[in-house]
C-alpha cells in the first residue's frame, strides 16, 4: 500500500482550489484533494490545459503528501553490458551490428571489472542494461550477475528490462519461473524500468515492431512482480505518440499496479533525438518534461516514488521537477551510455555530494536511499536543525 505521511493545512488546500478552479481544473482540484482517482478524461484534460503551474501544483500537492519534503537518491554505476541488438527500435541510438565502429560486447569479467573500479566509492547499486542479443547464451547471463555480485557482494543488482528478461528466457529454453529462480539465485536482486516505450500497438508497429508488445511487457513485469522481484516502470514520450496514447499507457500501469504492487517508481523518458532514425522529430521540451512528471504524479495514485531522472534532463530542469511532482532523482550513475550516444549533454556521472547540494539548493531534504527504498543516509537532522 502506498504510504501517505504528510498532513495538510485546510487554508492551502482551500487556495490550491481556488487557483485550479480559476485554472478550469476545479474538478480534477476536488478529486486530488479527496484522494480520489482521476480517470481517462481528467489524464487528457491535465495534458491540454494551458494552466501547467497548475497542474505542477496540484502533482506536488500529492507528492508532499506522500513523500513530505524528502527527495531521494542513490549512489550507484551502470552497466552497460553490449550494445549489440536486433531490435531496430527507431528512437534507439545505443544500438549497433557486429563490424560497426563503436559496437562492444563486455566479458563477464570486464563487467565485474567495471565494478572493481568503484570499490572506493560508497555505491549501493548496479543498473545493468544491454542490447538484446540471441547468440548470447543463457550462461553468460547468470556468469555476468555471478561476476558482478563477486567483485562486490553488497552491491544490490538491478539488471535486465523486461524486454531482455524476454531473450533470457527464450535462449533458455525454460520455464519463466524457474528462469526468474536460477536469475535470483546468481545474483539478480530487482528489474529497471526501461524497454516499455509507449504500450500502444500502433507506435509498437511503427517503431520497434521487433520487441515484444506492450501486453507482452506488462504481462512479463507482472510475472516477475510475482516472482517476488520488484521493478520501476517507465514510458518514452516526445515522439510520434498521441495524448490519447500516453493516457492509455498510463491506465495500463497503474492498472497492474493494483494487481501487483510491484513497481517502486515510475520514471518518465523523454525521447532524444540525435543519431537515431526519429532525429527528424523535435523532442520534448524542458516544460513537456515538467508536465510529464506532474501527470505521472498525479494519474500514478498508486505507485509511491517519481524519478526525474537528471540524466536526461538538464539539472536546473530535475531540480524544478522536485516541485512538479518527482521525490527522486536517481543516482551518481557512473559511465552513462544510452542517454549520451542520443545527444544528451549532461554529464556521465556526478557525486554524491552534488547531488545532495542540488535537491538543498531546490529546498528539499536529501535521502541516500538502496534500491528498496531503505534510508542509508538522511539529511533530515540536518534540515532541523537549520
Ligand atoms: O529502455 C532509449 C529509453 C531506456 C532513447 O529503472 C531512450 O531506475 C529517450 O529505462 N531517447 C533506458 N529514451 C533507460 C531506463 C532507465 C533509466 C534510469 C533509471 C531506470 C530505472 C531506468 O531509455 C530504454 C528506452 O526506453 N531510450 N533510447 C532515446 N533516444
Amino acid at each position: 500500500m502506498i504510504n501517505a505521511t504528510t498532513k495538510f493545512d485546510p487554508c492551502a488546500e482551500a487556495n490550491l482550489q481556488k487557483r485550479a478552479d480559476l485554472s478550469g481544473l476545479g474538478n480534477i482540484a476536488e478529486k486530488v484533494l479527496s484522494g480520489t482517482r482521476l480517470d481517462h478524461d481528467d489524464g487528457m484534460q491535465l495534458y491540454q490545459t494551458d494552466e501547467l503551474h497548475t497542474v505542477g501544483a496540484l502533482a506536488n500537492y500529492v507528492r508532499e503528501k506522500l513523500n513530505g519534503d524528502r527527495t531521494y537518491f542513490n549512489v550507484n554505476q551502470h552497466v552497460n553490458y553490449t550494445n549489440l541488438c536486433n531490435k531496430f527500435c527507431d528512437f534507439c541510438s545505443f544500438d549497433r551490428q557486429p563490424g560497426q565502429k563503436g559496437a562492444y560486447q563486455m566479458t563477464p569479467e570486464q563487467a565485474a571489472q567495471k565494478i572493481r573500479e568503484q570499490l572506493d566509492e560508497p555505491v549501493t547499486e548496479v543498473h545493468i542494461v544491454g542490447g538484446v542479443w540471441p547468440r548470447l547464451p543463457y550462461e553468460y547471463y547468470l556468469e555476468l550477475l555471478r561476476a558482478v555480485k563477486q567483485a562486490r557482494p553488497s552491491i544490490h543488482i538491478k539488471a535486465f528490462t523486461m524486454v531482455e528478461i524476454d531473450q533470457i528466457q527464450k535462449v533458455a529454453k525454460k520455464p519463466l519461473e524457474t528462469v526468474l529462480e536460477e536469475l535470483r539465485e546468481a545474483g539478480l536482486d530487482s528489474c529497471p524500468g526501461g524497454g516499455a516505450e509507449i504500450f500502444s500497438d500502433r507506435v509498437h508497429q511503427e517503431g520497434y515492431d521487433k520487441k515484444i508488445s506492450g501486453d507482452e511487457w506488462l504481462a512479463m513485469a507482472r510475472d516477475v512482480h510475482l516472482a517476488g522481484l520488484r521493478s520501476n516502470c517507465t514510458m518514452l514520450h516526445g515522439h510520434v505518440e498521441t495524448l490519447e496514447e500516453r493516457v492509455d499507457h498510463l491506465e495500463r500501469l497503474r492498472r497492474l499496479q493494483d494487481k501487483t504492487g510491484g513497481f517502486q517508481a515510475y520514471i518518465p523518458l523523454s525521447f532524444h533525438p540525435a543519431n537515431n532514425e526519429w532525429s527528424h522529430l523535435p523532442g520534448p521540451t524542458a516544460l513537456d518534461e515538467l508536465r510529464e512528471i506532474a501527470i505521472g504524479r498525479l494519474m500514478l495514485d498508486n505507485i509511491q516514488h517519481i524519478k526525474a531522472y537528471w540524466i536526461l534532463m538538464d539539472i536546473p530542469i530535475a531540480q524544478l521537477a522536485l516541485s512538479f511532482g518527482a521525490d527522486d532523482v536517481d543516482g551518481t550513475v557512473v559511465e552513462e551510455k544510452i542517454y549520451h550516444d542520443a545527444g544528451a549533454t549532461t554529464p556521465q556521472e556526478v557525486q554524491r555530494e552534488d547531488l545532495i547540494d542540488w535537491i538543498r539548493e531546490a529546498g528539499r531534504i536529501p535521502i541516500e536511499r538502496d534500491t528498496l527504498y531503505g534510508v542509508v543516509w538522511s539529511g533530515e537532522a540536518q534540515a532541523q536543525e537549520n
